[in-house]
């Protein structure tokens, strides 16, 4: 009786836009629902990091590599954000690296493919942040208080990302003939798996229901999808891309862009961990993990050694 009534003012809570903050009761599911998706979240953010660490040393100019960095860098700090997030509802951000390590978390299928060239920085910086910010200004009216106060910043830093992003296809669109071409085959390679980040259809979600009672999705995975369709397609216009979805065309009656259909068996084969860069991303983080022991046992010693003498003083 107790745990009905609790339940009933949580959603009570939830109805009238409230904030669940991490001490308040919650139902154990939207718990380990948001443990799911904020560390999946956090996942993603860190191994986003590699395939555009890849062209770090390569990066065309000085201007180029140091806004590329300070972007990569960026990445780094909304991972520290969201583990801070996810460890608020009580599990560490060890057991969370413990199921990514052993394949039970995900992450993103969209870091597992490769970035070749240097335009494909930019489909990056332009398709995955920009499909990253549609999601994630959404995001920003979760429910789960830690999480939507993390999404405000994460918004204002993607904004940045998806311009630079934006800014190196231009400038590679509007270069050479093999400049364009380049852009060109970049969007090629990235258009489908952007498409594919905001998860499958509606009809196929099994978190959606939960996701949409509890107000930690304000949105579906088909309406963000489709947001960020409408307007993506017309940045490609603007500097001469062709988006390469052949059933894409403008319906004048309806104002707004239909589209075809995602190739829904490579998107469940990357997530299963077959994609062209899965074992290679997971051996890279695995091992920078492993190379990373000292500096946590020393910070952890540091933090041990002030505590001891704040309890002498
Ligand atoms: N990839 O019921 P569904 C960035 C899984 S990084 C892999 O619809 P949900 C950036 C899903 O997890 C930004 N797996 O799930 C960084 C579930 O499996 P589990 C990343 C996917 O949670 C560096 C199953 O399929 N953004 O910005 O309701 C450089 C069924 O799906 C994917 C976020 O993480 C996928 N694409 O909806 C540049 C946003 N899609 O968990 C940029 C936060 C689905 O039961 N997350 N799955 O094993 C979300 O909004 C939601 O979790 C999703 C999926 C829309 C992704």
């Amino acid at each position: 009786m107790e745990d009905i009534k609790k339940l009933e003012e949580f959603q009570a809570k939830i109805d009238a836009d409230l904030k669940i903050e991490p001490k308040d009761w919650m139902p154990e599911e939207y718990r380990t629902h948001l443990q799911r998706q904020i560390s999946q979240h956090a996942h993603s953010e860190v191994i986003g990091m590699q395939p555009e660490g890849n062209w770090i040393s390569r990066a065309p100019s000085l201007r180029s590599k140091v806004v590329l960095l300070a972007k990569i860098q960026d990445e780094a700090g909304h991972g520290q954000y969201l583990y801070s997030a996810a460890e608020t509802l009580g599990k560490s951000r060890d057991e969370y690296l413990e199921e990514l390590h052993s394949g039970k978390a995900k992450y993103s299928s969209i870091f597992n493919y490769p970035t070749l060239t240097w335009a494909d920085i930019g489909a990056v910086g332009w398709l995955v942040d920009g499909a990253a910010i549609v999601n994630q200004v959404s995001l920003q009216r979760t429910s789960y208080g830690p999480y939507s106060r993390a999404m405000v910043r994460i918004c204002k830093e993607e904004s940045f990302h998806q311009r630079q992003g934006y800014e190196i296809m231009a400038t590679c669109a509007l270069g050479t003939p093999e400049q364009k071409k380049m852009a060109q085959d970049a969007l090629n390679r990235f258009w489908w798996p952007s498409l594919m980040m905001f998860g499958p259809h509606d009809s196929e979600s099994a978190h959606t229901a939960n996701a949409m009672k509890w107000r930690i999705k304000r949105e579906t995975n088909d309406e963000l999808r489709d947001k960020f369709i409408q307007k993506t397609v017309q940045q490609a216009e603007v500097i001469g891309l062709t988006v390469p979805d052949p059933d894409l065309k403008w319906n004048e009656a309806d104002g707004r862009y239909e589209y075809g259909e995602i190739n829904w068996d490579e998107f469940w084969n990357v997530v299963k961990g077959n994609g062209p860069c899965n074992k290679q991303r997971m051996r890279h983080h695995i091992k920078a993990h492993e190379d990373g022991t000292w500096v946590r046992e020393a910070a952890i010693a540091y933090a041990e050694k002030q505590k001891s003498k704040q309890l002498v003083a």
